[in-house]
């Protein structure tokens, strides 16, 4: 990989990655809204908000792929995430046409699904049942996704990301844990298949308990080798009180699941 672009780079995931791919690509291209003071070897920081057309094309131009973190990261205003999620994935896939990029691994989330209950065992063919007006706009960009893949050849990972951090916060993510490492192997996994195509991937590492089944994405050979067992005895989360009739332990999007719109929380 020659020169890669990581929006979102700010973030957690952004941060995380940049550490976990150092050395990958020849010259990374950091974008946020909010600055990067220290960069790196290879790297240079381009501020950038998602929303806005103009910056966006000068942004991609130049770039070999995307790692698209930017944007809205949990529920909020219909606003910010009209902004950061809905115009943002819209101006990065046109751009990404406009400059003839050819992949990008999108962060989607398991928000898109989180209305399933926790019983079934979703794959890629499942159907979206957002928990969110977040989830939503993670479905509008797997569509778009889907659609510039169809039209304009351009292929897409769209990783239903679990939940990824340093380690699982509550007992839920025993189930939905995705490791940094395994995160970093995926994305490298995406950027050397031959062929992508436009593909669903739950972003969830070798956990004992899962509601999520990777086999359409099997092609990529991406074996998780992380699992959240090694928590699973840790007092936090061994003493938390679950109610298995509350909508937060039923349904699989957990607490997005249960409250209402951001604005009348
Ligand atoms: P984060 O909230 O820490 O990072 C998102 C970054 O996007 C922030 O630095 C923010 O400044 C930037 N951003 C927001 N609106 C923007 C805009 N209009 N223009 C430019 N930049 C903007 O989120 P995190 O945890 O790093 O997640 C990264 C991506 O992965 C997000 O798209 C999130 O939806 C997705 N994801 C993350 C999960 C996790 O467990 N961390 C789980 C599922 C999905
Ligand atoms: C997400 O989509 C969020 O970005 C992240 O902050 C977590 O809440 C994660 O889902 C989760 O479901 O645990």
């Amino acid at each position: 990989m020659k020169r890669v672009l990581i929006t979102g780079a700010a973030g957690n995931l952004g941060t995380a990655m940049r550490k976990k791919l150092a050395g990958w690509a020849d010259e990374v291209i950091l974008s946020d809204l909010n600055p990067i003071s220290e960069l790196g070897a290879g790297e240079t920081f381009v501020q950038c908000d998602l929303a806005d057309y103009d910056s966006v094309m000068a942004l991609v131009e130049g770039c070999d792929g995307i790692v698209h973190f930017g944007g809205v990261s949990t529920e909020n205003t219909f606003d910010n995430i009209l902004n950061g999620n809905i115009k943002g994935a819209y101006n990065l896939y046109e751009a990404a046409r406009k400059h003839g990029i050819k992949r990008i691994f999108f962060a989607s989330s398991n928000h898109v699904i989180g209305f399933h209950d926790r019983e079934a065992l979703l794959d890629a063919q499942s159907e979206m049942r957002p928990d969110s007006l977040y989830g939503v706009s993670k479905g509008f960009g797997e569509l778009l996704a889907q659609y510039y893949f169809d039209k304009f050849s351009i292929e897409s990972a769209l990783v239903r990301i679990g939940s990824c951090f340093p380690k699982p916060l509550n007992r839920r993510m025993l189930s939905t844990w995705l490791s940094e490492s395994d995160l970093a192997e995926l994305i490298k996994k995406v950027y050397a298949a031959d062929r992508l195509g436009c593909t669903v991937v739950y972003g969830v590492s070798d956990n004992p308990s899962t509601w999520w089944d990777n086999k359409h994405a099997k092609f990529l050979g991406w074996t998780p080798k992380d699992s959240s067992e090694v928590f699973e005895q840790e007092a936090y989360l061994r003493e938390e009180v679950v109610d298995s009739s509350d909508p937060a332990v039923r349904f699989q999007g957990g607490p997005f699941a249960k409250a209402g719109h951001f604005e009348d929380d």
